[in-house]
């Protein structure tokens, strides 16, 4: 292929006799066919020119390569594969230089270390992160990597997926050069005209001799190996890296690149890559939501926050750690002063640690200011609620917030429940009003509900996701319901925990069997973290608001009577389970069996055995089928806001993609059989979602929702 006929997204030009080959495929120049093909071709081409000396490659736009184009995966493969190229790049019969700016992961880092010199400028980070999306490096990582770094650094690079700045990366030998400015070409240029007068040979990493030490770096290898049968918890790709890399040290390496290969190939294969590459791109769609689209937010310079109890504070340290000022109003200065002891509470810690000087400490709280007076609101672009969880004490304070603060200011509440569309109907601007819910611990956990009532301006929620961005939060759309999307859904599946438990299941084996899923935790133990009180509150409130009429849903007891007795979990040293002198870790209770057992008596119920893939099934499928509901409600906008808000907030496991993608592997006609099938024995709570049973008949799958508008 001449140079003129290359793909567009592959452009050359000659400096001197240098051949510059700019990688040009947007939005991060993604290793696509026509790049792959592009690449080749440049290589051939030079080659072939007898006035040319020297190779660099370069990238376009923000960044050197991104990798692999990940929406290749799963589709028919096409040639050459970046194997192919990487050996073409290698086998230059001219010195090929590489210069990164911004991101080279992955396959990008891959086709460098496959040049014969590297050259990064400040600013570049550089990965082999492909185990984040359940793959190994493919493209020889497994093979140049060791070889030029050494097993262990290898190994630690490829198993964590961490990027690495310039100097680290120079200090491993990943590159043989730091660049003094931030632009690339020129750097390169001048790295590569170096060479070429110095008639510097070409440099294969494949001939590299970081792995001489044989038997260091087996025992480097062993350790690794030690270490991933402990930490990968169900994951399938990184002990296919630990055999990969093993293959770099034991075989030559051609044999070590054939096995490399099948070893990809078995994780390509792997349902976990499709969860997480799901997981990869939901997290980014979420991002686009009509709002966010049509309008921009407004400013949020000077942030308040309402309330300095548990989530008040919480919130406040997320503002604080992205820079913001934040000024928290409580009820009186004995409040005041808890609050903003919550606050400093979590600085002395990172203090302690080590991970935070006094200096720093003092500079962060010097951004912080309390008063027990609205006025001192009078200037914030964005004010966040957190008071007690009750209608009229939510809305006295939007009614002090519509007097005191500016026009433009928006106006959030953090409730977990209660009804934002009235609460915004309470003032006289209820187009500032927006529902920010964020989950506790508010200053750590990623998710962010923006909770979107009917009245709102569209700026109002890009300015809410704006704030996500700005405190490094994942931001999910939610209509306004009795618990958004996470806590509807949650209040679904934790009923059909409790009513297993009460059929016969203990609490620990459900949650044992919910762990070997791969969730961090059973709902029972999420339960004994956040506190029964909580969910006792919310049951009560349901109670008293339930409609007499409807049909009365079955109601199993047993928490009832755990948390009559006190029991709210750890921080009352016991719930489901017993937590001796304050153990993170509980052991089973032998009285919550008796409790559980009693109940079984007092409803009737002769207890029978349920395997560990039933209880999974029961549980999912409630989750699964309220998730549709939600989705077909617009309370969700997409089955993928669904995944998002479990993956981020509820402990879904990463590698399942989400309840939603985990419904279409596993076949959404299963999942309305199990619905179907469970409802012979509650026809009341289990009523397949008219969402799941029209995608049955149509044959179609959550994905085909998951299109962006
Ligand atoms: N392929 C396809 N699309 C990609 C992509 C990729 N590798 N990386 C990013 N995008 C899209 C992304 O979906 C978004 O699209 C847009 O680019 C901007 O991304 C054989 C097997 C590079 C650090 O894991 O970590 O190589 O939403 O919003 O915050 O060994 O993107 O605009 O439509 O994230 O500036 C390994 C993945 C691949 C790196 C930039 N590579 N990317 O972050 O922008 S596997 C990775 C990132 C592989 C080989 C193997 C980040 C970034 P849209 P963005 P950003
Ligand atoms: P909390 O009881 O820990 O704190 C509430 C704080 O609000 C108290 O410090 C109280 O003094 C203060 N307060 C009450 N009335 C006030 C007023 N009129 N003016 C100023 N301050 C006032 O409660 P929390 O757990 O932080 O919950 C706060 C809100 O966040 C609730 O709406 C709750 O539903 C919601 N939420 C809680 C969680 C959670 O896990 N705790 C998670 C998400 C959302």
């Amino acid at each position: 292929m001449a140079l003129d006929a290359l793909p567009e997204v592959v452009k050359t030009e000659r400096r001197d006799s240098v051949l510059v080959v700019t990688i040009a495929n947007p939005p991060v120049n993604a290793l696509g066919v026509d790049v792959r093909r592009g690449l080749v071709a440049a290589i051939n081409a030079a080659e072939a020119d007898g006035t040319v000396a020297a190779v660099l490659i370069v990238g376009a736009g923000r960044n050197f390569i991104a990798g692999a184009d990940i929406r290749e995966f799963g589709k028919p493969p096409q040639l050459p594969s970046l194997p192919e190229v990487c050996q073409r790049i290698e086998n230059c019969s001219k010195p090929v230089l590489a210069a990164i700016h911004g991101a080279a992961l992955g396959g990008g880092l891959e086709i460098a270390l496959a040049a014969h010199y590297r050259l990064a400028v400040a600013g570049a980070r550089l990965g082999l992160p492909e185990v984040q999306l359940g793959l190994l490096p493919g493209a020889g990582g497994t093979q140049r990597a060791p070889r030029l770094i050494g097993a262990k650094a290898a190994l630690d690079l490829i198993l964590s997926g961490r990027h690495v700045a310039p100097k680290e990366a120079l200090a491993l030998g990943l590159i043989d050069r730091l660049g003094e400015g931030t632009d690339a070409l020129p750097e390169g240029l001048a790295y590569a005209q170096e060479l070429v007068d110095a008639k510097a040979p070409v440099r294969r990493t494949r001939d590299a001799a970081a792995l001489a030490d044989r038997d260091a770096q087996r025992t480097a290898l062993e350790a690794a190996r030690a270490d991933t049968a402990k930490k990968s918890r169900g994951l399938f790709s990184p002990m296919k890296i630990v055999e990969a890399v093993a293959a770099a040290i034991d075989l030559p390496f051609d044999e070590g690149m054939a096995l490399e290969r099948q070893l990809f190939l078995q994780c390509v294969a792997s349902p976990q890559r499709a969860g997480l590459i799901h997981a990869f791109f939901a997290e980014r769609e979420v991002l686009k939501a009509p709002e966010t689209k049509a309008a921009k937010p407004r400013p949020i310079e000077a942030c308040g926050i309402i309330g300095g109890g548990t989530m008040g504070a919480g919130i406040a340290v997320a503002m604080l750690d992205a820079g913001l000022p934040v000024t928290m109003i409580e009820r009186d200065e004995p409040s005041l002063a808890r609050g903003r002891a919550h606050v400093e509470k979590v600085y002395d810690g990172l203090v302690q640690k080590g991970r935070m000087t006094t200096e720093g400490k003092a500079s962060v709280m010097a951004r912080f200011s309390g008063a027990t007076s609205y006025g001192a609101l009078a200037q914030a672009d964005l004010v966040v609620e957190a008071v007690f969880e009750e209608m009229a004490v939510k809305k006295a304070v939007f009614a002090e917030l519509d007097r005191v603060c500016k026009p433009g200011a928006v106006l959030a509440t953090n409730t977990s429940y209660l009804d934002i569309d009235e609460i915004a109907a309470g003032i006289s601007r209820p187009g500032d009003v927006l529902g920010l819910h964020f989950f506790s611990p508010a200053n750590i956990m990623k998710l962010l509900e923006i909770v979107v009532p009917a009245q709102v301006s569209a700026d109002v929620v890009a300015t809410g996701f704006e704030l996500a961005k700005k405190l490094k939060k994942t931001p999910v759309r939610a209509g306004v319901c009795d618990g958004f999307i996470g806590n509807r859904i949650l209040a679904v599946y934790r009923q059909a925990a409790d009513h297993m438990m009460e059929g016969g299941a203990s609490p620990y084996q459900i949650d044992q069997a919910l762990r070997d899923f791969g969730y961090p935790m059973g709902p029972f133990q999420v339960s004994d973290l956040a506190g029964g009180d909580i969910g006792w509150a919310t049951r009560k409130r349901r109670a008293a608001a339930r409609d007499p009429k409807a049909p009365v849903p079955r109601y199993v007891q047993i928490a009832d009577r755990i948390c009559e007795r006190g029991w709210f979990g750890q921080k009352t040293g016991r719930g489901y389970y017993l937590y001796p002198e304050g153990a993170r870790t509980g052991t089973p209770d032998p009285e919550v069996m008796a409790i559980i057992e009693a109940e079984r008596r007092r409803a009737g119920i002769t207890p029978r055995s349920f395997s560990d893939e039933e209880i999974l099934r029961r549980y999912l499928a409630a989750m699964i089928n309220e998730g549709a509901n939600v989705v077909q409600q617009r309370i969700a906008l997409r089955p993928l806001d669904v995944d998002v808000t479990f993956l981020y907030g509820y402990g879904f496991p990463r590698h399942r993609g989400g309840p939603m993608h985990y419904a279409d592997s596993v076949g959404l006609a299963t999942v309305l059989a199990d619905i179907r099938e469970f409802a012979k024995e509650d026809p009341l709570f289990w009523q397949p979602s008219p969402l799941l049973v029209e995608l049955v008949e149509r044959g179609a799958d959550f994905a085909s929702l998951n299109q962006s508008e």
